[in-house]
């Protein structure tokens, strides 16, 4: 647009006949005057990245797989994820998400992944998926035999890892020239359908409990006005409107609705 708007121009000035310089820049001030509305649709019809960060067996492959309708053999979810995965929802209206599902700590390509999603592709918002203790615990590189842990220690694992991407957002949200959104997605919860509430209440904001402080943290490093922040709970089984809640959210976050 810009380079046929400054050729326009030049014709124009250069033309030796007035009513051709008219008609040239009222075309050029027509043309231009319409580049706002096709600016902001091209935009608003772009859909938002969503990175989807979490500690390694937490359900972060799962969970969009349910969001993009899509299944993962098993066999790949007993491993854990060994790169990026990068999905896309396609919607009604041009509405949609692009997810980026950055790998647990397990995988060696973790680090890039979250590179590339908080500073060289930079996201719109973040799931960061945690599971109150219930993740599947994975065996470290090269080493053999069954994985154990104890829920305190995946806890304790959950919260390290949080820390680390919470520090990620921060830096983000202070660099970003409009505000990002943050869900954080409680999954699992078919495990401990008893202490939902409890649940929601650790990872809460203001909530006072350690995960609750780091996250009172982060929305003063990036100041609440840049950062939104839901707490949601789901599972791999969850009914359908669960799922479209989770959706529904997402979009009102991005300004889709
Ligand atoms: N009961 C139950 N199991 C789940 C749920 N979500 C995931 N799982 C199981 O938990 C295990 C780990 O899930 P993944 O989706 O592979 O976990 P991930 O976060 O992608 O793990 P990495 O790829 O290692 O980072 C798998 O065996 C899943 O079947 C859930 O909501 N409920
Ligand atoms: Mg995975």
């Amino acid at each position: 647009m810009n380079s046929s708007s400054s050729h326009l121009g030049r014709a124009a000035l250069s033309s030796p006949a007035g009513a051709a310089i008219s008609t040239g820049v009222a075309g050029a001030l027509a043309a231009l005057s319409r580049l706002p509305n096709q600016a902001s649709h091209a935009f608003r019809s772009r859909y938002p990245l969503v990175a989807v960060t979490g500690m390694t067996g937490v359900g972060k492959t799962k969970l969009v797989d349910r969001l993009v309708r899509r299944t993962t053999a098993d066999e790949h979810l007993e491993v854990g994820s060994a790169t990026m995965e990068r999905r896309t929802q396609r919607s009604a209206r041009l509405q949609g998400f692009r997810f980026r599902v950055v790998p647990g700590d397990n995988a060696a390509t973790r680090l890039g992944a979250l590179d590339e999603v908080f500073h060289d592709e930079p996201v719109d918002g973040i799931l960061h998926v945690v599971s109150f203790g219930h993740a599947t615990p994975r065996r470290a590189a090269g080493v053999s035999g069954p994985a154990e842990a104890t829920r305190d220690q995946l806890m304790s694992t959950e919260l390290d890892d949080w820390a680390i991407t919470a520090h990620r957002i921060a830096s983000l949200a202070v660099r970003r020239d409009r505000p990002i959104w943050l869900v954080i997605v409680v999954t699992k919860s078919d495990l401990f359908p008893d202490q939902v509430t409890e649940a929601l209440h650790y990872y809460s904001p203001g909530s006072g409990s350690p995960f609750g402080n780091k996250l009172d943290e982060l929305r003063s490093l990036a100041g609440g006005a840049r950062l939104a922040v839901d707490v949601i709970a789901v599972s791999a089984q969850s009914e359908e409107a669960q799922i479209a809640a989770l959706e529904t959210r997402m979009a009102q976050l991005s300004g889709h609705v």
